[in-house]
């Protein structure tokens, strides 16, 4: 056999080998000491004329460590693949990072829980709404001056539509919304997002969340609204909270008032002073006519809290912005 077809068949024979035991066969079938066929040629060469002997014994030489290097790395080859392979069911797994739920998102649930067992039901409405019930169904015609207290983002219009579109500045067009389909007594919570023209600071965001409250039935009374509300405020801050009551203006409550708690100061950052946590009032008789309710037969209280604002007292916040930084080691602290 000449060498060339050796060298070729030998190649061959060392890249099919499936695992070191074919390899092994292989190394003996070329290179075995008793009957290897490259190692049968070399012992030849002592039989070989001198001119003969030249020729063929290097290239005999260089076959056997080519053979020998390549029966080396494919045997490498095939320990890795083993590895690979080779699973060891009782080692502990890889652990799978699991991610979890952002700081407004827990506390949204923990709102939804306690509201939720004072007997109100949850709901939510359109981020994008109208005119009509982000201002003027609450008692907010166009040039009212009230308008000024919600900084806006219009929305661009086509041309054949009269009510105009805007990101909602708060959740209370959902009272307008609910009251339409829905008779009363009911007690509903409403959760969302809304977003103001602002510019931003430590506590002012373009886009921060609310919670709407509204009550409505034949007796329902600012005494209904004092201890649901602080009732639901001592559960989410465990208890150790003062309240004040102020009054307030907002266009669609009759009289309207604002709620601030004071924390203990051991326990929170912005503990030991008055905190504003929320707006409120009774619902205005003109946003029952806009619903068609007889204001003489309902009454009913409604408020609006920011929900961002009490996740900043409730877990020591300090900036409204570090939740929507997107920052990894501000929201895993939570
Ligand atoms: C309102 O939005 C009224 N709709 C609340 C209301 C509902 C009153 C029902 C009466 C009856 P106000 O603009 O004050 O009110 O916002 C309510 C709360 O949202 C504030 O107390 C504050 O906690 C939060 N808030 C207001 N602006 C921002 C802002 N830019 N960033 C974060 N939170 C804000």
């Amino acid at each position: 056999m000449d060498i060339k077809a050796l060298q070729i068949e030998a190649r061959s024979a060392v890249k099919k080998a499936q695992n070191t035991n074919d390899l092994e066969e292989v190394r003996v079938v070329y290179l075995g000491r008793k009957n290897g066929k490259v190692i049968t040629l070399l012992r030849s060469l002592k039989d070989m004329s001198l001119t003969e002997r030249r020729q063929v014994g290097p290239k005999a030489n260089t076959l056997r460590h080519e053979l020998e290097e390549l029966i080396k790395r494919r045997g490498n080859e095939l320990q890795e693949k083993n590895a690979a392979m080779n699973v060891d069911v009782t080692r502990p797994g890889d652990k799978v990072r699991v991610g979890h739920l952002h700081p407004l998102t827990q506390i949204e649930r923990e709102v939804r829980d306690i509201f939720t067992s004072l007997n109100f039901s949850v709901l939510e409405g359109p981020e994008i709404e109208s005119d009509y019930y982000n201002f003027d169904a609450l008692n907010i015609p166009p040039n009212h001056p009230a308008r000024d207290m919600w900084d806006t983002f219009w929305l661009k219009q086509p041309s054949i539509k009269k009510d105009k579109s805007l990101l909602r500045t708060h959740t209370s067009p959902m009272q307008i919304r609910y009251m339409e389909t829905h008779k009363p007594p009911f007690q509903i919570i409403v959760p969302g997002r809304v977003f103001r023209y602002e510019a931003t600071d430590a506590h002012h965001e373009v886009n921060f969340y609310q919670v709407e409250g509204l009550m409505v039935g034949e007796h329902v009374t600012l005494a209904n609204f004092k201890y649901i509300v602080e009732t639901f405020l001592q559960q989410l801050f465990d208890g150790d909270v003062q309240f004040r009551f102020r009054p307030s203006y907002f266009p669609f409550v009759e009289p309207g008032i604002e709620v601030d708690i004071k924390l203990p100061k051991e326990h929170h950052r912005q503990g030991g002073t008055w905190l504003e946590v929320m707006g409120a009032g009774m619902v205005h008789r003109n946003i029952f006519n806009a619903v068609r309710y007889d204001p003489r037969e309902v009454q009913g209280f409604a408020f609006g809290m920011g929900l961002d604002r009490l996740a900043m007292i409730k877990y020591n916040i300090p900036d409204i912005r570090l939740f929507y930084s997107g920052d990894l080691r501000f929201v895993r602290q939570f």
